[in-house]
């Protein structure tokens, strides 16, 4: 195979839905920051899309570092990850450095708009190793995403 040119046997087309700490609560309280819809809904209109692109999203959600990290790592072989890493990504270096070992593009998502609450929020550790982010737009940013996602890999495969 000439050096530059990728099969298509390894392509993957597989895109990871990772959500953070708290996710799970989506759609129960809250509703003026994040929404009414609940995660299995947003989940499931970003998995539509996904057949819609010709992707097959995986979804996954967790409340624990250790476990976003090793989800992360075992996305390693797929086509990009879209991550929405709660506070976590406020102060995370151990999910940073989860996100920079990944040779596929990554997606941020933020529901809200970090920069218009609380100065804790911010900041994001994640930002500076993903290759773009999203934040503000709600629920629908799960979907921008993941246009984006999908977009920006099919110009890197064949610019
Ligand atoms: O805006 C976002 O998506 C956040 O990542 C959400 C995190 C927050 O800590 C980040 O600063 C920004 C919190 C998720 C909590 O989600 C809830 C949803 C509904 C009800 C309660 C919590």
């Amino acid at each position: 195979m000439p050096s530059g040119s990728v099969a298509s046997e390894e392509i993957s087309t597989s895109v990871l839905l990772l959500n953070g700490p708290n996710l799970n609560l989506l759609g129960a309280r809250d509703p003026k920051v994040y929404g009414s819809a609940t995660l299995k809904e947003v989940e499931s209109r970003v998995t539509e899309l996904g057949v819609e692109l010709g992707v097959d999203v995986r979804c996954a959600q967790s409340n624990s570092e250790g476990e976003i990290i090793d989800l992360l790592h075992e996305a390693r072989h797929g086509m990009g990850v879209i991550i929405n890493p709660g506070a976590y990504g406020h102060y995370s270096y151990a999910i940073r450095d989860a996100v920079e070992a990944l040779e596929i593009p990554v997606v941020e998502v933020h529901i809200s708009n970090i920069h218009a609450r609380e100065e804790f929020r911010h900041v994001s550790v994640i930002s500076p190793v993903v290759n773009g982010f999203v934040s503000g737009f709600g629920v629908l940013g799960y979907e921008l995403a993941l246009r984006a996602l999908v977009q920006h890999s099919k110009d890197v495969l064949r610019p």
